[in-house]
């Protein structure tokens, strides 16, 4: 068992678990994961006795109890150096923190309107309420990062980091809701990470789940 446990919620449903749990499975930290169904009877009391915040994601680390996914992912960047969550170039990291950044604060369009089904594919979908705008933003990232610091590998910047855990949602969206827009880059890029293992593994996990009932 691992000193690591990572709460999580529904997988179809929890866009902001899933950026945490990628992180540590795709860097291929050990983790316990502890599964909190949403939306039941029972919720609000379980996640009252478990997170700070009383929402998911929640990581425990011996006494540490962090909540929220980007200072749990920061933690966990910090925990292990050796596996350069972040770019190692100062200035791709500053773009990487700040695509990250804008992603946890940002596109409320996008979350509300299209809220992430991972396991749906080609639903109809409507681009009102500044969706087309959220879409066309994250385009324009995802192209700049791939253009400019992407020659290392096939995330954003090369090799995998934060900034692709926090878009990995976004990926599920664009597959969930597409056919959607994108520039070539951006194309090959949200293909690159539906298809990675981890992002399979998640989905199979949320079919499990609605199977489950
Ligand atoms: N800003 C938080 C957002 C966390 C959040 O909104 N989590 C939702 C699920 S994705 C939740 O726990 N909802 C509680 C509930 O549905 O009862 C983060 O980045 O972790």
């Amino acid at each position: 068992m691992s000193d690591l446990v990572l709460g999580i919620g529904d997988k179809n449903l929890s866009s902001w678990s899933l950026r945490p749990w990628l992180l540590l499975t795709e860097a291929g930290i050990p983790f316990t994961e502890e599964n909190i169904r949403l939306d039941r009877p029972e919720t609000r009391e379980v996640l009252r006795e478990k997170s700070p915040s009383g929402l998911v994601p929640y990581l425990i680390h011996g006494d540490v109890n962090i909540w929220d996914s980007l200072a749990i992912m920061e933690y966990v960047s910090e925990l292990f150096p050796e596996k350069e969550l972040w770019p190692a170039d100062r200035e791709a990291r500053a773009l990487a923190r700040s695509i990250a950044a804008e992603m946890h604060s940002g596109f409320s369009a996008l979350r509300a309107v299209w809220p992430m089904m991972f396991t749906r594919k080609d639903m109809q979908h409507t681009t009102q309420s500044g969706v087309s705008r959220d879409i066309d933003r994250i385009n324009d990232l995802w192209t700049l990062c791939r253009k400019t610091y992407g020659a290392g590998g096939e995330f954003l910047f090369g090799q995998f980091s934060i900034a692709d855990a926090m878009y990995a949602p976004v990926v599920s969206r664009f597959v969930t809701y597409g056919p959607v827009k994108l520039s070539p880059e951006a194309e090959t890029y949200r293909d690159m990470m539906f298809a990675l293992p981890a992002m399979k593994k998640w989905g199979d996990g949320a079919q499990a789940e609605l199977a489950a009932g």
